[in-house]
């Protein structure tokens, strides 16, 4: 079994109805077993501006899935959310980032773990710090750290 973190994020087109029912589908995946749930976050759009708000949260789900295995369920999840990526960086439905695997470092094609951009997005380490504060990425960084060069104060927690 290996720990996998996943970020949910949406901000369009009902983005909290997106992300609670990508959590049901989430405890459904075969061979895992979802261990716990951030709370929903409103954030601001990183990326273009003329876009809503965010609702993120962040999953750890025990699994004996392989990673490419897991990403493949992901985007299945994705594409029953009706993904539609008309635009780089623009509004989704749904996003379903794996964004780390246990303490394994993942370079291929298709995947990068750490997610290339877990330490810039205030989105992803609010959530995380509420679920595993004592968190180190596969360097040794503590989640804790990133928070010197991402400020989380403009994230809103929100009750579920
Ligand atoms: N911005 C926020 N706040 N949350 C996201 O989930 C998110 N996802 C993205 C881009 C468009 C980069 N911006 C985001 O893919």
């Amino acid at each position: 079994m290996v720990n996998a973190y996943i970020g949910l994020g949406s901000n369009l087109d009902n983005p909290q109805g997106h992300v609670r029912q990508a959590l049901e589908e989430l405890k459904k995946l075969p061979q895992s077993q979802l261990l716990s749930a951030s709370k929903l976050y409103l954030s601001k759009p990183v990326g273009p501006q003329d876009q809503d708000d965010f609702i993120n949260a962040v999953v750890i789900l025990a699994t004996t899935l392989e990673p490419l295995a897991l990403l493949d369920e992901l985007q299945a999840i994705e594409h029953q959310h009706q993904r539609v990526r008309a635009r780089h960086w623009g509004p989704r439905t749904l996003d379903l980032d794996l964004l780390l695997f246990g303490n394994q470092s993942i370079q291929h094609p298709r995947l990068t773990v750490p997610h290339a951009e877990l330490s810039q997005r205030d989105f992803v380490i609010g959530p995380l710090l509420e679920l595993c504060p004592d968190l180190a990425l596969p360097n040794g960084t503590m989640i804790q750290e990133l928070l010197k060069k991402c400020p989380i104060d403009g994230l809103i927690c929100l009750d579920h």
